[in-house]
């Protein structure tokens, strides 16, 4: 059985992939944007990250027939209004610069001291098979933001980022940014984590039942 994760974001790939791997679906391949015949990336036309994990999970099953998952995820800053939000890949330009992101972000709220300065991940993971079945799960991590970026783990925004949740620390110890934590640390307590989690209960009942068409196993989901 062979599940598509439709992402052209190769760190965010591997973090599903290992996500996937570490809740273990026996005998279900996963397959990345390498694996499939390249189709046209859909434009991310909407203002929730629902609306654009499902824009993304409709094409890659449309594309190639398999079940799909896409995660639409980002930075909400309370300082800025939730943003940049579902903006948060393209924040300072069209391109995926990673670092000119942040570094607008830490500009925007240079005057905000703590504890105004919180913000939270969210990813929400969309579900669509060909036959059209379409669910989404939510996942969420609250946390501050640094001053200054710490760090080389993770991408994105993760080395400004420090979780409310992070493993506890000998007493005195600073706290760390997401970039300072392991992979393991991170996928513990991540936004991406708990929607990939939420996931699974739905996952397994397709992949091991058959899916009739227009309808998933007599409405059970
Ligand atoms: P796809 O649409 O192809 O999946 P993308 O990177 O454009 O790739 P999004 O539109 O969902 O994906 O944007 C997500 C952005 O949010 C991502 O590029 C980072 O800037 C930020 N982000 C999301 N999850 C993150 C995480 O776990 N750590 C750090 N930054 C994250």
């Amino acid at each position: 059985m062979k599940i598509y994760l439709a992402t052209n974001n190769a760190k965010k790939l591997k973090e599903l992939t290992r996500i996937l791997a570490e809740v273990g679906l026996a005998g279900v391949q996963v397959l990345g944007g390498a694996d499939v015949s390249a189709y046209p990336e859909p434009a991310e036309t909407e203002w929730t990250f629902e609306g654009n994990a499902l824009i993304k999970a409709r094409a890659g099953a449309a594309a190639t027939g398999l079940i799909t998952l896409a995660d639409d995820s980002g930075l909400c800053v309370a300082a800025l209004g939730d943003m940049p939000g579902v903006r948060s890949s393209r924040w300072a330009g069209a391109d995926h610069d990673d670092t000119a992101n942040l570094e607008l972000v830490l500009r925007q709220i240079s005057d905000v001291e703590p504890p105004l300065r919180s913000a939270k991940f969210v990813s929400v993971l969309a579900l669509v098979t060909p036959d059209g079945f379409e669910t989404t799960t939510r996942g969420e991590m609250p946390g501050q933001l640094t001053y200054a970026p710490r760090g080389a783990n993770g991408f994105g925004y993760d080395p400004i980022f420090e979780s409310d949740d992070q493993p506890p620390l000998p007493p005195g110890a600073p706290r760390r940014t997401n970039g300072e934590l392991s992979a393991a640390e991170k996928d513990a307590i991540s936004h991406r984590g708990k929607a990939i989690r939420a996931m699974i209960p739905t996952l397994a009942e397709l992949l091991s039942q058959p899916v009739i068409s227009g309808q998933v196993l007599g409405g059970a989901l």
